[in-house]
């Protein structure tokens, strides 16, 4: 059979620091949001953003992305693992506050950008392309408590100079870039996106939607900067991209779901993509009781985001959801990340998370049809529960079904017309989950020994999912 993908197609797997480097505080690093956040229960109600105070007490605790999986240390074994994989492209994150420990002022920490110099160095030895995403989920703490996370326009300049920092260090290495994770994620993960808990704003949409226009200039001057240090550079958004069907044929329902699918999965792209708002912002402010009169926003605000748009649209996909407006009684997909109603098709997750590939063909149309952009699916996968036998083995056929129902997927919408650059599942090595902050919730192809206390020899081993993923990348997703 034929590969649909092209012979230049990036295979590959997805990271971000605050997840697996650990080593939160060696070498000149300063605190991020993310080391700020315990783990388990309490975590999900803060990046829901409850009330919470950015205190962090070091001496007594220690929260899971303090440690992460060591890969600060261990990413020579890491990336080795990856290499015999067959990587093609290894996406990554650089920690801020590696680089600015605080975020705001000082000279970029040379520790920090040697690390960076050491990990893509190690993609290059393999031929793996390095993919970087500049900020996720992990601005510095400090920047979140001085100045209240991304709704103070001060942010703009201290982002501007971390991404002139990183690209000028970096761009003649790395061609594959992303300005911000999941963009699109802030009303639902306020703190870990934009930096803003329910003291200093995350409640009102104001300051949502200044963030955003905030976010929005800051990656438009990334955009120019690497354009002017290297011609063939690619920089990305990256947004959360969740298929949204009207539960049924009513066009009440069907209007809602045209609704949700502007607010939700295209507001961002539109703006980062076609370098202006969209026609239906002021209808949206409306809604959420923005004041359009005083948001911070110049002439060369929008000037910058017309002349400098995205080149691609990364994005994750990780499910789908559903809309039910006409019936308030439905029943909600209870743990569904962005929540809907439940879809009687589709089955979830252990997470609640409605697993649907169809969804990932739809979902690429819809962009493509759009925007006319290359995409590049940065996330997908399924979080579970792995068991290792006793000879050590772990056979995940559970995560070995979903990634190939999902790469069918990918490759009908190759097949559609679809512009897709490549593909990186998340968490190719297991690591601390975002939304929980434990571990037992994995993703990886690799196994490592950690469990939610903390305890464990941190050794990595491959799980039956390897070796599938490494046919997968040899065959260019023929043998699935
Ligand atoms: C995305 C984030 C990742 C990641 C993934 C899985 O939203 O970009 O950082 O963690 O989701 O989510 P979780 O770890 O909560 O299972």
């Amino acid at each position: 059979m034929q590969s649909r993908f092209s012979e230049k197609f990036l295979w590959g797997g997805a990271t971000a620091a605050n997840q697996l480097e650990g080593a939160y505080d060696r070498d000149g690093k300063g605190l991020s949001v993310a080391d700020a956040m315990p783990g388990g229960k309490q975590r999900f109600a803060i990046i829901g953003s409850e009330e919470f105070d950015w205190t962090i007490d070091q001496e007594k605790y220690i929260y899971p992305n303090h440690r992460g999986i060591d890969h600060y240390d261990r990413f020579k074994e890491d990336l080795a693992l990856f290499a015999e994989m067959g990587f093609k492209c290894y996406r990554f994150s650089i920690a801020w506050t590696r680089i600015f420990p605080n975020g705001d002022e000082g000279t970029p920490n040379e520790a920090g950008l040697e690390f960076y110099d050491q990990l893509i160095d190690e993609c290059l030895k393999y031929d793996i392309e390095p993919v970087i995403t500049i900020s996720h989920y992990e601005m510095p703490l400090h920047l979140a408590k001085e100045y209240g996370g991304w709704k103070n326009r001060k942010l703009i300049d201290f982002y501007e100079r971390f991404a002139q920092t990183v690209l000028e260090r970096y761009s003649s290495k790395v061609k594959y870039w992303m300005t911000f994770n999941e963009i699109n994620s802030a009303f639902h993960f306020p703190a870990l996106s934009q930096g803003l808990v329910k003291s200093n704003g995350a409640g009102e949409y104001q300051n949502i939607f200044q963030a955003w226009h905030n976010q929005f200039v800051a990656s438009s001057k990334a955009v120019k900067i690497g354009h002017e240090l290297r011609s063939d550079i690619q920089i990305g958004c990256m947004i959360i991209y969740a298929t949204t069907y009207s539960i049924d044929a009513n066009p009440v329902n069907q209007a809602a779901t045209m609704i949700q699918n502007q607010e939700f999965n295209f507001f961002c792209t539109d703006v980062q993509v076609r370098g202006e708002y969209p026609a239906y912002t002021a209808r949206t402010h409306k809604k959420y009781g923005v004041d359009p009169e005083k948001l911070e926003q110049t002439e060369e605000d929008f000037q910058l985001l017309k002349e400098y748009p995205v080149d691609y649209i990364g994005f994750s996909y990780y499910m789908s959801t559903a809309i039910n407006e006409t019936d308030p009684q439905a029943a909600t997909s209870e743990g569904n990340l962005l929540g809907g109603v439940k879809n009687p098709f589709l089955e979830a997750s252990e997470w609640g998370w409605q697993i649907d590939p169809e969804g990932l063909r739809i979902a690429l149309n819809e962009l493509y049809n759009r925007y006319q952009k290359p995409l590049f699916i940065v996330e997908n996968g399924l979080g579970a529960i792995d068991h290792m036998e006793e000879d050590g083995t772990i056979i995940d056929d559970y995560r070995i079904d979903y990634l190939r129902r999902h790469i069918e997927a990918m490759a009908n919408a190759v097949a559609d017309g679809v512009d897709l650059m490549g593909y990186t599942p998340w968490g190719c090595i297991d690591l601390v989950s975002a939304s929980t902050g434990e571990m037992s919730k994995r993703y990886g192809f690799i196994y490592v020994d950690l469990d939610d206390e903390g305890n464990g020899t941190l050794n990595r081993s491959k799980k039956k999912s390897f070796d599938w993923y490494k046919e997968v990348i040899a065959s260019n997703g023929v043998n699935l």
